[in-house]
């Protein structure tokens, strides 16, 4: 039996999961669904955004299918509380520590680029980025000041180990691309990223075939708005990795058009829409569930072992999009179930 462990979560993402689901059972009817409570949907039910059920459900699944966790309700609950905690568990308790990123320009979706069409087309990239460590894990606090203001801080920290692995995901997935890495860091301020930059070195001595160079962060945010064609696999941290994807889905078109994978040691991984749980417009079924679908068909390839099955969904979304289907981030007016209606039809 092949478990998918379904966390749809908060917001939107109900909605665009189900239609990921939706086309997985169309074409790998073997796989079983148990669904899971995540996210402030947990929280307001179990009274905790990742219950241990949740998680014990996760570890025990062969993939976890992700949608979105984030809820305004819970801004003021202790971090700890907080809906997004639930996402970094599930990342830290399953071991996932490498998140790949990938943005292209589906054909027709230039005129939805923040970017010129000539320029828009060159986007496809995959930004690996670590998941597990940097600011997000590191020590955290609020308190005051010896004059009494109110301070808080968030640790940046990786260790050679962390680096080095992440590093080799970055060559490996370079490897079967166009053999380019770009490590982008922050290394003329930043002590972690001087390690980074240091441990990514050494290991490029075990990738030769890989052509590797280094970018400070600010720069890579300007070149990727100005020269995206540039760009073939980039490795970067935790939040550096989190900023630069939000910002290359919007030369691709949409956010709702990027999927991902984390990625650890074992074949499990988690796949999940890189967009968060858009409440503005949850319950109104306008999300574009584009990247729901593509991550299921990412989950297909990386854990699975089904990239014949992956390419169907992927050929079956481009054709979809270049047909003229639209959700409103697109410039459309599609509903969430009529681009799953579509993508369907192109299934064949
Ligand atoms: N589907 C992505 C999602 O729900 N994102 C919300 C979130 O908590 N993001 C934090 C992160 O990706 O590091």
């Amino acid at each position: 039996m092949t478990l998918i462990a379904l966390l749809a979560g908060d917001g939107i993402g109900p909605e665009v999961t189900a239609q990921a689901r939706r086309v997985l059972e169309a074409l790998a009817p073997d796989l079983v669904f148990e669904e899971g409570a995540v996210g402030g949907a947990a929280y307001r039910t179990q009274g905790h955004p990742l219950p241990p059920e949740t998680l014990a459900l996760a570890k025990r699944s062969d993939a976890v299918l992700f949608g979105a966790v984030g809820d305004p309700a819970f801004d003021a609950l202790e971090r700890a509380m907080r809906p997004e905690q639930a996402i970094l568990g599930l990342r830290k308790g399953l071991g996932l520590f490498a998140n790949l990123r990938p943005a292209k320009l589906f054909a027709g979706l230039e005129d939805a680029s923040a970017l010129k069409p000539e320029i828009a087309r060159k986007i496809d990239l995959v930004i690996v980025r670590e998941l597990t460590g940097d600011v997000y894990f590191g020590d955290k606090g609020r308190g005051l000041t010896r004059t009494g203001l109110r301070e808080g801080h968030d640790l940046m920290r990786y260790d050679e180990v962390e680096v080095a692995r992440i590093a080799r995901v970055g060559f490996e997935t370079a490897r079967t691309r166009r053999h380019k890495l770009l490590s982008v860091d922050k290394a003329n301020v930043l002590e972690t990223s001087q390690l980074w930059r240091d441990v990514v070195n050494e290991v490029a001595r075990d990738f030769p075939d890989v052509a590797l160079s280094h970018m400070y962060v600010d720069n890579a945010a300007m070149q990727l708005v100005r020269d995206p064609g540039q760009f073939d696999t980039i490795v970067t941290g935790n939040l550096f990795g989190d900023i630069l994807s939000d910002q290359a889905s919007m030369c691709a078109g949409s956010i709702g058009m990027l999927p991902s994978a984390a990625l650890g040691s074992s074949a499990q991984g988690m796949y999940e829409p890189i967009h968060g749980s858009a409440p503005d417009i949850a319950g109104q079924g306008k999300a574009n569930p584009c990247a729901a679908i593509l991550s299921a068909a990412m989950m297909l390839r990386h854990s699975l072992d089904r990239a014949d099955v992956a390419d169907r969904i992927e050929t079956a979304v481009a054709a979809a999009i270049l047909a003229g289907a639209r959700t409103a981030d697109l410039g459309g007016s599609m509903s969430t179930d009529a681009m799953g209606d579509a993508i369907m039809a192109q299934l064949g």
